[in-house]
């Protein structure tokens, strides 16, 4: 089994750039950008990772995302990603990141984007690694502070290909971020939203109808909904699901529980994701393996769920064919 996970080809379509960033990295970029972190050593920035919520992660990701200053930073904590990804057999990459938590920080907004782009390049001259680009829009902050970023984001139009929603979700409904999501769409790009972690059903329909996204990130509490169900499952609507971020902020109380192979028995194009691995304790592999071992998905199982992938992702027909 160990060595068919390694050996499945695999394609990540949600992943938070800021979320790679392991405890050595923190610290070598905080002494590199002369910052001081409320951690004594790496260890002890490891030991805070225990989450109650989605809420008490996010505030450990944004204080991490602190250390992230220059283009370098950027193309440095990209470039650890893209080498995991290598290592996992990850052959395609569509990665998120949070200009605004940058942006608020007083960094210029093109310098994250040609950080990321930067080593984005460099994997695909030297692995083959093909990726797309996705950028996040806050939801805990305003609609207007969300189309602020989004006009400055017109400059580089080629460089970004889509837009996301992420961060707090309850209270935050797809609904707030309408007039966002039409001017995207207006724009040329697709859009993504995460819906349905720890928000209600409701938000995944809302996602769909309001905000017209072509895939659902996350999208598990579609379990409390049928009728969602059996949408998403004759659309073919993408679910990009996330089994160790979901048992780590407690989504799913423990792996045995998680709902991903009842979702793809039903037909849904459920796909294996890492979310933000150095803080939820792995990348592909890891995720793919915890399928494995605590709810003993078959192999069969495993080659479905990144086949969905395949048809979930933004490469072209022929690119796909050749990963089928
Ligand atoms: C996130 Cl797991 C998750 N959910 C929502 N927003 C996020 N940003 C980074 N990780
Ligand atoms: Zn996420």
């Amino acid at each position: 089994m160990e060595i068919f996970l390694a050996e499945l080809p695999k394609i990540e379509l949600h992943l938070h750039i800021e979320g790679t960033l392991e405890p050595e990295m923190m610290f070598a970029l905080a002494q590199r950008n002369g910052i001081t972190l409320p951690y004594a050593d790496v260890e002890a920035v490891r030991a805070a990772y225990q989450f109650a919520n989605l809420q008490s992660f996010l505030d450990l990701y944004y204080q991490g995302a602190a250390v992230l200053c220059t283009e370098q930073d950027f193309y440095d904590l990209t470039w650890a990603y893209l080498q995991r990804c290598q290592q996992d057999n990850v052959v395609h990459t569509e990665i998120f990141f949070d200009p605004q938590t940058h942006t608020a920080r007083g960094v210029d907004f093109a310098v994250p984007l040609q950080g990321i782009r930067r080593a984005l390049a460099e994997a695909e001259r030297q692995w083959g690694i093909t990726s797309r680009l996705i950028m996040c829009i806050l939801r805990h902050l305003s609609e207007d502070e969300g189309l602020a970023i989004l006009e400055q984001a017109v400059d580089y139009r080629d460089e970004i290909d889509g837009i996301g929603l992420d961060s707090a979700e309850v209270g935050n409904p797809p609904s707030k971020f309408v007039r966002l999501f039409q001017r995207a769409r207006e724009l040329g790009w697709p859009c993504v939203a995460h819906a349905g972690e720890e928000g209600p059903a409701s938000y995944i329909w809302d996602a769909l109808d309001l905000l017209k996204v072509v895939r659902i990130d996350h999208g598990v509490r579609c379990v409390d909904d049928p009728l969602l169900m059996a949408r998403l499952a004759s659309e073919r609507v993408p679910l990009t699901v996330c089994p160790l971020s979901n048992t780590r902020l407690k989504v799913f109380e423990q792996m045995a529980d998680h709902t991903i192979l009842d979702l793809l028995d039903r037909g849904l194009c459920v796909t294996v994701n890492s979310d933000d691995p150095a803080y939820f304790g792995g990348y592909m592999t890891a995720n793919f393996r915890a399928l494995a071992t605590e709810l003993h998905a078959s192999r069969e199982q495993l080659r479905m769920l990144s086949l969905n992938a395949v048809e979930a992702c933004w490469l072209d027909e022929r690119q796909k064919k050749a990963l089928r």
